[in-house]
């Protein structure tokens, strides 16, 4: 268990041990294109990659969502694809597309990464997260993040988003001690990442590994729970005392075996994950996130209040943080996130 670091933050005393009620929430993609405020500031930069390498841009959009509503927590403006950036492979944004990486497919590709500048090119958000360290509320929690290695793989495989990563696990069946070289190439860059962001003032670390549901179960397993037990151990090794949340989007009934395995200190549940078979099959050891849908935040309306009063009563009594089941979407009127907070808090 955790040492009660800050009694002041509701979030670090669930970790500490305590259940706090009402639950502290922060919502994943907080910051974002449903914020006026966001596109406002978002529009002065070209590039979404240069937008996330300058504080004073990444300060004041991270702000913006707490200022609105008041978040528990607040996570630091920056994207899961700054490590292949700062390995050196070619990263762009397109708009309406989403990312677009030169994708990596044999050793040639593999062997370009290097490794060595990933600390110094990523200096802007550790500027970014001493800044809002000693900005944001006292009883905010600051969150430092980064996309698991086995995500990350497959856009610098598949080059793009919205895929069904056949090439990537076509590459770890086929070559598996190639794609084994990624994955440890992953694994470094991003616990040292982590361990950084950790000094420049991050207080919880969450990693997010968004398409570990297409694994065949001895493949998540093996590029899964492995490497993020990896990164857990070298990020403990450094940092003792900061609570590591595991994403493992769509794995269901691995859930519990990932929990176990990995060492992590909380796990995000995406709405697909029943909270009360969560509970049951969980550790108390264990803080649980999540898990509204985040179609649940466009609609609004009763349904939403229904949606939440639903997961307030399956939470009620444990250790908990609110959040949702994935981030939340472009389409989501602003007013629907205070509907929720509203709800939780009780006015
Ligand atoms: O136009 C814009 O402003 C770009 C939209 C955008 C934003 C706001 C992207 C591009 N990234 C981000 C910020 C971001 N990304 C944050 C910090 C903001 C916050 O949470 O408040 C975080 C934590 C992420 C994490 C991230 N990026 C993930 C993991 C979570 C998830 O959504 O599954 C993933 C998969 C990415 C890749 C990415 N970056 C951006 C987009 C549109 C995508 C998804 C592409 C796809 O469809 O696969």
């Amino acid at each position: 268990m955790m040492p009660k670091t800050n009694p002041e933050k509701p979030i670090l005393r669930v970790f500490a041990g305590d259940v706090v009620s009402p639950s502290p929430v922060w919502m994943m993609r907080q910051a974002g294109r449903y914020l006026p405020e966001y596109k406002a500031v978002r529009a002065k930069t070209s590039s979404f990659l240069e937008f996330c390498y300058t504080p004073d841009a990444a300060v004041e959009v991270t702000l913006q969502p707490l200022r609105r509503f008041g978040f528990d927590a607040s996570i630091v403006f920056a994207d899961i694809l700054v490590i292949p950036d700062a390995l050196g492979q070619k990263v762009a944004f397109k708009e309406g597309e989403g990312p677009v990486l030169d994708p990596i497919r044999d050793l040639e590709g593999l062997k370009k990464l290097n490794a060595d500048g990933v600390i110094t090119h990523l200096a802007p958000i550790f500027e970014t997260l001493k800044r809002l360290s000693a900005e944001i509320p006292k009883t905010t929690g600051l969150i430092g993040f980064a996309g698991s290695p086995w995500t990350v793989a497959v856009y610098m495989v598949e080059g793009r988003g919205r895929t069904d990563c056949e090439r990537a696990r076509a590459w770890a069946y086929r070559a598996p001690d190639e794609f084994q070289m990624l994955m440890d190439i992953l694994v470094d860059a991003t616990s040292r990442y982590l361990i950084e962001q950790v000094k420049s003032g991050a207080e919880i670390l969450q990693l997010f590994d968004s398409w570990a549901g297409v694994l065949s179960v001895d493949q998540f397993r093996k590029l899964v729970i492995k490497p993020t037990r990896r990164i857990v151990e070298i990020v403990k090794a450094a940092c003792p005392t900061v609570p590591i949340i595991g994403f493992p989007r769509q794995c269901g009934v691995m859930i519990p075996e990932f929990v176990r395995e990995t060492g992590v200190d909380g796990v995000s549940l995406d709405h697909g994950v029943p909270l009360d078979w969560a509970f049951r099959e969980i550790p108390e050891t264990c803080v649980l996130q999540g898990n509204l849908d985040n179609r649940l935040l466009v609609v609004g309306g009763d349904a939403l209040d229904r949606g939440v009063d639903d997961i307030l009563l399956k939470s009620k009594g444990r250790r908990f943080i609110f959040n949702l089941g994935h981030g939340i979407v472009p389409e989501t009127p602003p007013d629907h996130v205070q509907q929720v907070i509203d709800r939780i808090r009780g006015k």
